[in-house]
């Protein structure tokens, strides 16, 4: 494995020092987070981003994510600019030594929590999910910009970007992912990249938008449509364990030659669509990390893994989920483990 961890930019709390000071980190994955979705990122502003990282003696592992617009989502107006900007993007980070991708095809939201400091009763916190609490959300107030996304919305906004996906639906939004991979597969395999599409987080419908990356089914379509090499998949334990329908450690095997990047993240599911974050140790929740560990172990993967989503301890703050003192631990727990399974030690 590739042992990473996330870095929001100057932005982050957490800044590049005391990611140094985290045993046998390979590297970092980050995001040039200012460029909205559909512009491209330059040779200059990746050189900048990677000679800040260099800095601290650190190589940009991953781009997570370059976003995809809702132009290329809902085939819109602006939907070839933007994919030859995705495309621009992707060769120029290639040529800069960035060889891993992560993007997400989720309808006008990404990832989608409704509680972001749920105290866990030892003074620890962690984000949550509640399919109740969620559809109590009035629309027509807005959304204010959560943790960790680009920006908010305000009701009009929303209106706009839901009718969108009126004549949307799961069918056609596969469809806009398979001509997305047509377009840029081929660019990604000539630049030396492999693109990892995240799953869907919740993995299912919110809001009555339509979720095309939720289980194996789905991932077996998205692979399906297209043959290159390039096209991976980001195995997030975390969004797909919030499912208890999805069997983890049998979708590790079976997906293992398609996995570019792994997200390992736990969850405690306390209802049939609702949840919360928790600590990657197995003692913690209901998501088998030991058992992926052992699958991507055994295929002999090694791709870059990031410690995804932790608690916030010991009273420190910052970007939810994103703290330093839970992803170290869970980070040591992972290549524990790792090392423990791994028969050739990569
Ligand atoms: C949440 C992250 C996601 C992820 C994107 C990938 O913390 O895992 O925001 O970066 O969905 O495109």
């Amino acid at each position: 494995m590739i042992w990473t961890m996330r870095w929001y930019g100057s932005e982050d709390p957490v800044d590049l020092a005391a990611l140094r000071q985290v045993p046998g980190l390979d590297g970092i994955v980050t995001a040039l987070h200012d460029l909205p979705a559909g512009v491209p990122w330059t040779p200059e502003a990746i050189q900048a981003r990677q000679e800040a990282l260099a800095e601290h003696g650190f190589d940009w592992t991953v781009a997570e994510s370059v976003p995809v617009s809702e132009a290329i989502k809902t085939d819109g107006p602006d939907r070839d600019a933007h994919v030859a900007a995705w495309a621009e993007s992707v060769r120029n980070l290639g040529a800069a030594g960035v060889r891993t991708v992560c993007y997400n095809f989720m309808p006008v939201f990404d990832w989608m929590r409704t509680d972001f400091a749920m105290p866990l009763g030892d003074g620890s916190n962690a984000m949550a999910y509640a399919e109740a609490d969620l559809e109590r959300f009035d629309l027509s107030q807005g959304m204010e910009r959560l943790a960790a996304w680009s920006h908010g919305y305000s009701g009009e906004e929303l209106r706009a970007a839901f009718a969108r996906y009126d004549a949307i639906d799961e069918r056609r939004l596969h469809e806009h992912l398979a001509a997305f991979l047509r377009d840029v597969a081929p660019v990604a395999e000539a630049a030396g990249v492999r693109l990892a599409i995240h799953p869907d987080d919740p993995p299912w419908s919110i809001f009555g938008l339509p979720r095309i990356v939720k289980d194996g089914n789905d991932l077996e379509r998205i692979v399906a449509a297209h043959p290159s090499p390039a096209h991976g998949l980001t195995f997030c334990t975390g969004a797909l364990g919030a499912n208890p329908e999805n069997d983890l450690s049998a979708l590790a095997e079976r997906f293992a030659d398609r996995v570019a990047f792994v997200h390992a993240r736990n969850v405690r599911r306390t209802g049939p669509r609702d949840f919360h974050e928790v600590a990657h140790h197995r003692s913690a929740g209901d998501v088998d990390l030991h058992g992926v560990v052992r699958a991507f172990a055994a295929a002999g993967v090694a791709v870059p893994l990031r410690p995804d989503h932790g608690r916030m301890l010991w009273g420190e703050t910052g970007i939810p989920g994103y703290g330093l003192y839970d992803r170290a631990i869970g980070l040591a727990y992972l290549q524990g483990l790792h090392e423990a399974l791994a028969t050739d030690g990569r």
